[in-house]
């Protein structure tokens, strides 16, 4: 697969729905999206797009935009609906038909094993704080890639494991909802751990290449003030460093800022979890600005980045962003790092159906082609950029947020279930045309 990557990105709960269906067993998710109060006007993921039963609709459009490429997660809990021991074969046989029907189409199936759905029987014994998930994500890994291995040509193992820690352990915003603060710095470990375990069971059963998909950022000191450079520092290693320099440089980044919150590291863990990958994933969606903080407890504080368009979401619209991220990390890292893929960029706007039909989405063209643009100059100052999904192929369910924040090149009607391609999807189309 030496040509560039052109791709969409989703990921299961997001989309499948069929929550209790064919074996399927409860994740974190389901349980946080059932419990009142912690995703907004109650929304769940049970039938989502139900995207389990239109898969091959969902294909098709896929196949109609002109990707040579999809990057979709599968479910651990539908697969091993205890998170281990007894395999759920109807689970298997699912993603089997997805990625077969993917291969007929001429689509890479780029599958992510963790998107943040983790089994709740895992959880009930302390979820990502517990060590032995590590090597439980590793089993599943490997039984996943027994069955297809030899038709998937790239895996992802974990999707942003910052976020999964920041919002799921330490803010309580996403399930598991704990509040751990700093005491969830395990979880990025336990994360790290099972990555690395994962990598070497992927190659144990011959899969493809194999890469992780994290987030970053550009982080902005909110001014040249010595307060708020050195909580820049601190928020740029909890965020960025903590999940690169283990995985490329073997070492953890200085983390006195946090305290004594990482522990439980044992020899031979950095090894494993630096395992060579072949390649990195970015997900990007906007700069951070940090300040000095104002009261105890985090070492930063976030500050609001004004001065530029913002998505539906709030969040601010910097395409330049992700020339300077891409090339950032390519001066920092030099020879250790592997190829990039930016395997999600995108943004949420109020998209609405018309009565004749159409969904008119000009603000998502205009963010798609100032990235775009953002990518191609990052790779004429020397990023080594492999390829591009946009998040999101569909309107989704944007987790605390429920359906009310729309990040699809198609937009759903979650009443019906009925697909409306947008206008940007249309313009994406066109400019994969172009280039071929
Ligand atoms: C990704 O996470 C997820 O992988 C995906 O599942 C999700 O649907 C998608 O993005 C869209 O949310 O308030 O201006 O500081 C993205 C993680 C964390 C990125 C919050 C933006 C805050 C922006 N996001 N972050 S701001």
């Amino acid at each position: 697969m030496s040509t560039f990557l052109w791709g969409t990105a989703t990921a299961a709960y997001q989309i499948e729905g069929a929550a209790a269906e064919d074996g399927r067993g409860p994740s974190i998710w389901d349980t946080f999206s059932h419990t009142p109060g912690r995703v907004r006007d109650g929304h769940t993921g049970d039938v989502a797009c139900d995207h389990y039963h239109r898969f091959a609709e969902d294909v098709a459009l896929m196949a109609g935009l002109g990707v040579n490429a999809y990057r979709f997660s599968i479910s651990w809990p539908r697969v091993l609906p205890a998170g281990s021991g007894a395999v759920n074969a109807k689970g298997l046989d699912f993603y089997e038909r997805l990625v077969d029907t993917l291969l007929a189409a001429g689509i890479a199936p780029v599958p992510t094993l963790f998107h943040w759905d983790l089994p709740q029987e895992l959880e009930d014994r302390g979820g990502w704080l517990n060590r032995d998930v590590s090597a439980l994500f590793a089993d599943y890994a490997a039984v996943v890639a027994d069955r297809l291995a030899d038709r998937v040509p790239m895996w992802i193992t974990l999707n942003e494991p910052f976020v999964h820690m920041a919002f799921g352990y330490g803010l309580g915003v996403h399930a598991p909802g704990r509040t751990l603060l700093v005491e969830a710095l395990p979880t990025a470990h336990h994360q790290l751990l099972g990555h690395g375990l994962a990598v070497r069971a992927l190659r144990a059963a011959g899969a493809g290449k194999v890469l992780i998909a994290n987030n970053h950022t550009p982080v902005w000191p909110a001014s040249g003030h010595p307060g708020d450079q050195v909580a820049a520092r601190a928020y740029d290693t909890l965020h960025n460093r903590l999940f690169l320099d283990p995985l490329l440089l073997g070492a953890y980044p200085d983390l006195s800022a946090y305290g004594n919150g990482m522990d439980g590291v044992r020899d031979g863990d950095l090894g494993v979890i630096s395992t060579p990958i072949d390649g990195l994933g970015i997900n990007y969606y906007n700069p951070t600005r940090i300040a000095a903080p104002t009261e105890d407890g985090l070492p930063f504080a976030e500050a609001p980045l004004t001065g530029y368009p913002t998505t539906a979401f709030g969040w601010p619209v910097v395409p330049d962003g992700l020339r300077e991220l891409l090339v950032g990390l390519t001066t920092r890292y030099g020879t250790a790092l592997p190829p990039l893929y930016v395997t999600e960029n995108g943004c949420s706007q109020d998209d609405t159906r018309s009565p004749g039909g159409t969904v008119d989405d000009p603000a998502r063209i205009a963010y798609l082609e100032g990235h775009l643009a953002a990518v191609e100059r990052a790779r004429a100052e020397g990023a080594d950029v492999r390829g591009y999904f946009v998040w999101s192929l569909l309107d989704n369910f944007e987790w605390a947020e429920g359906y009310h924040q729309r990040f699809g090149l198609v937009h759903v009607d979650f009443a019906t279930g009925e697909r409306t391609p947008k206008a940007s999807y249309h313009w994406l189309r066109d400019h994969l045309a172009r280039l071929s």
